[in-house]
This record gives C-alpha cells, sequence and structure tokens, in this order.
C-alpha cells in the first residue's frame, strides 16, 4: 500500500485533483482508494471510500459544546487522529495499492496542530508521501513563489515524510508559467527576478529565504498540473512512481 496525503492551501485544488488521481490509476488497472480526512467538507467531486465524517460530525459538535462554525472545525481536525484506528482498518480491509488522502481545507488545521502530524506519522503503509499544492493563482510574482515555498517547506518540517510540490491549475496561468518553473529549477533564476522587485526591503528578506532554503536542501522543483486538462499528470505520476520503487529497493 502506497499512501499519498494531499496537502495545500483552501482552495488550491487538493479535492479535484484526488479525484483525478483516482481516475489516472484505474484507468491504468492499479486499484487505488480515497480517503477524506476533511471534516468540514460539503461536497466532494467524488464518493470518498473511506470519510472521517462517518465519524466526526460537524453540526453535532456545534450543538453538543455550543461552538460557532469556526471553533467546531477546529476541534474536528483535533480529532481526526483519535478515529485513526477505525480509518486504518476500513483502508486495511479494501487493501489497495493506493491510497489518496485528502486532507483539510485549511492547511493550519492538518499541518501544524498535533493531530495531521500524529495521523500522518502512525499510519500503517508500505510507503508514504506528501504532495503539497502550490496554487497556481496564488504565484504571481516571485515574492508571492517564496512565500508559498516557506510554506510547503513548513509543512514538510511539520509532517517529516517525501514530498513532492506541485503546481495546480497551470490552465490558468498560461502566460506565467514558462516563469514559475524557471523561478522553481533555479535559485540563481528566482533571486535575479526578486532584484527587480520594487521593494528592496521585501527583495533582500527574499533573497535570504531563498539562499537558506536552497541550502537547507528545500530546493522547490514544482510539477506543473491542471486537474481540468489532466496537462502534467504523466509528470506527477512519474514522480509518485520514484518514490514507490525507492521504498521497494530499501526494503529488498
Ligand atoms: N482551471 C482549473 N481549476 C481548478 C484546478 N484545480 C482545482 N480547480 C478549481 O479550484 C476550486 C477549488 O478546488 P478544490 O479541489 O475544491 O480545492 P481544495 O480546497 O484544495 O480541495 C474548484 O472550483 C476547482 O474546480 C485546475 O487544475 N484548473
Ligand atoms: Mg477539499
Amino acid at each position: 500500500m502506497n499512501a499519498i496525503f494531499i496537502t495545500g492551501t483552501a482552495g488550491s485544488g487538493k479535492s479535484l485533483l484526488t479525484s483525478r488521481l483516482l481516475q489516472w490509476y484505474v484507468d491504468r488497472k492499479s486499484f487505488p482508494i480515497s480517503v477524506n480526512l476533511d471534516p468540514g467538507v460539503v461536497n466532494l467531486p467524488y464518493k470518498p471510500d473511506v470519510d472521517v465524517r462517518d465519524y466526526i460530525d460537524i453540526n453535532t459538535l456545534m450543538e453538543t459544546y455550543d461552538l460557532g462554525p469556526n471553533g467546531s472545525l477546529i476541534m474536528a481536525s483535533d480529532m481526526i487522529a483519535t478515529r485513526l484506528d477505525e480509518i486504518q482498518d476500513e483502508v486495511n480491509n479494501l487493501n489497495p495499492d493506493y491510497i489518496l488522502i485528502d486532507t483539510p481545507g485549511q492547511i493550519e488545521l492538518f499541518a501544524f496542530r498535533a493531530s495531521g502530524p500524529y495521523f500522518v506519522s502512525n499510519f500503517q503503509s508500505d510507503n508514504k508521501v506528501t504532495l503539497f499544492i502550490y496554487d497556481g493563482m496564488l504565484v504571481s510574482s516571485p515574492i508571492n513563489f517564496v512565500s508559498i515555498g516557506l510554506l510547503a517547506s513548513s509543512v514538510r518540517l511539520r509532517l517529516k515524510i517525501a514530498q513532492i510540490n506541485i503546481l495546480t491549475k497551470r490552465d490558468l496561468i498560461v502566460d506565467k508559467l514558462r516563469d514559475i518553473l524557471k523561478w522553481s529549477s533555479s535559485a540563481l533564476s528566482l533571486e535575479s527576478s526578486l532584484d527587480n522587485e520594487k521593494d528592496a526591503e521585501y527583495s533582500l528578506l527574499s533573497k535570504d529565504l531563498v539562499r537558506s532554503m536552497s541550502k537547507g536542501g528545500f530546493h522547490q522543483n514544482l510539477i506543473a498540473v491542471s486537474s481540468m486538462t489532466l496537462n502534467g499528470m504523466v509528470n506527477l505520476s512519474a514522480a509518485l512512481a520514484r518514490i514507490v520503487s525507492q521504498g521497494e529497493e530499501i526494503k529488498d
């Protein structure tokens, strides 16, 4: 079993990518399943095989503890780890090749509280990988690119497993795509784009951050995908296959 945790900012395209990867693996005769870990989601573009909402109900929490929508969502996210055993049992019974785990809409509720990292670290699977999604619509300048890179690095520090960084919505950012991919493949090119930023203070700060992130091995090699046209899915599945096969080599 290979567990793929799909993370990213709210609205970045986690759920749609989950549904596309599901179909991708079905079409290639693998056996994938989807796990919805977002207790607050109302509509999903796929029918989850395993669903945290079967165990945690936001409305019950609101009524029982007299909480508002935000408080109950925080409480629900904190409870995800308490349901690990049941979710693990359901997954093990299905025994799939790939487990696509769609995480809560608000990344901070999953990655930056105790429950998410606990779940990731204690979930049993042969291989585990995080996909971190850069929302293509948010990467509009080199400084924004650096700020999302920091978030990606921060998620990696919290979840502590292999991570693949993805840029979604490439169909909506055709004009910017070349620049963004250049920034992601070369720290030097990113620094020279940062040189052209008007605000010298933020340009310098961003350059310092890029240097220390590259030194620390946080190289942002983005894979650009579109969940609308499926452009880039081949590259994403190849990157996933590399991580899965590395895991198998280590086990031999
Ligand atoms: N054009 C385009 N829209 C996308 C893409 N990925 C997601 N979206 C749209 O972005 C919105 C948020 O996507 P969703 O998967 O719900 O994001 P989540 O909050 O991260 O789960 C939805 O309206 C999607 O249809 C993409 O690659 N291209
Ligand atoms: Mg979602």
